[in-house]
């Protein structure tokens, strides 16, 4: 194809958006023969900053970058847009409640679910990074009722990749090695990374590990605390982990998953595995001619259940939150 494909990405001056631009440009999220076109969307404050990001785009030459609009207004950055990444939100403050970043939060998403409704290109592909994650993309959804639901997605993938490296640690495998991984139910720290169905060099992960203590006391808290520990560490988020991990996730929404493999994408669930029906939930997923499909049929033992049901009350009470502030 020729014609560049449009990729717009909110928060584009933040510190995701920052690693994120470069990776995109040179060709990692689409493929190495994909010209694409950059959409910047930021709020009046940060425009500056972003021009300053694209500046040093152009100064990287990029052979596929066919050029760079920067804007503050939603109808502008989303205009026939092919993939929009969502990274901006609005992060907790000091003395914030649950109520007022969810509140805070729809007064960002339901603006750009409406533009992406009225102005994206028909083959439109969301993916939101900004948190809460699963909520905004749901409030985004609910305001883009043209749009198919199943094209808007919530980043579980650096929960998922966190996990295929610490089992990776823990069994001396290559990344290479693992297959299967899932991160069920919401990116929060109630989500449930699985070794249940997982694989280690075509062996199962658990038990392979043999050690559910380890599974239950380091290897889960480990990775669903990761953000946390990054923050202690760097004094600062995840951010090219964050990136790295958006690109992986739209790259094989767009060009497949390897055949016998899944990944794990928060996606509206249709019901499957008990899930509340519209709920947007980490699930196994594959993606086949461009869409992604919930993996069905894998069995689900007694203390799985329990990690998924929690951590989906915790998506069905943030749900009925944002319905109560009128946001969905
Ligand atoms: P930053 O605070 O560095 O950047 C956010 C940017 O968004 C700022 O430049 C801000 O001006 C912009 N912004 C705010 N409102 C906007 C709006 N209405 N339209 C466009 N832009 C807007 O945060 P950063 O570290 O880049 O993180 C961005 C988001 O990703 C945060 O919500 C963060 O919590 C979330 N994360 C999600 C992860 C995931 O796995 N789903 C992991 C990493 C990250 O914590």
């Amino acid at each position: 194809t020729t014609t560049p494909v449009n990729v717009t990405v909110t928060g584009a001056a933040g510190q995701i958006g920052y690693g994120l631009l470069f990776r995109i440009a040179s060709g990692q999220l689409l493929g190495p023969d994909v010209p694409l076109r950059l959409r910047l969307l930021e709020i009046p404050p940060a425009l500056k900053a972003a021009e300053g990001t694209a500046m040093e785009l152009d100064d990287c030459a990029f052979g596929l970058l066919r050029g760079i609009d920067i804007t503050d207004d939603p109808r502008v950055a989303f205009d026939g847009t092919n993939i929009a990444l969502l990274v901006g939100a609005r992060p907790r403050t000091a003395g914030m409640e649950r109520g007022d970043l969810l509140s805070a939060n729809g007064g960002i998403f339901k603006p750009q679910g409406e533009a992406i409704n009225a102005v994206a290109a028909d083959d439109v592909r969301v993916l939101v990074v900004g948190n809460p994650a699963n909520t905004n993309a749901l409030i985004a959804a609910s305001h883009a009722p043209d749009v198919p639901r199943d094209r808007f997605t919530a980043m579980m993938r650096l929960d998922h990749n966190r996990a295929i490296s610490q089992l990776a640690k823990k069994t001396g495998a290559a990344v290479g090695d693992i297959r299967r991984m899932t991160v069920w139910g919401n990116h929060s720290a109630s989500q449930y990374p699985d070794l249940v169905h997982a694989e280690v060099g075509g062996e199962n992960a658990a038990e392979l590990v043999g050690d559910q203590a380890w599974i239950e006391n380091e290897f889960i808290p480990t990775v669903a605390k990761r953000g946390a520990a990054i923050i202690e560490a760097r004094g600062a988020s995840s951010a090219a982990s964050a990136g790295s991990a958006a690109i992986d996730h739209v790259h094989d929404w767009v060009n497949g998953t390897p055949e016998g493999d899944w990944v794990s994408v928060g996606m509206v669930s249709d019901g499957s595995y008990g899930v509340p029906e519209g709920l947007i939930a980490g699930f196994p997923a594959m993606s086949k001619n461009g869409a992604w499909q919930i993996v069905q049929g894998l069995e689900i033992d007694e203390f799985s259940r329990a990690r998924i049901d929690a951590s989906v009350a915790e998506l069905v009470g943030e749900r009925d939150a944002v319905k109560e502030l009128g946001l969905i």
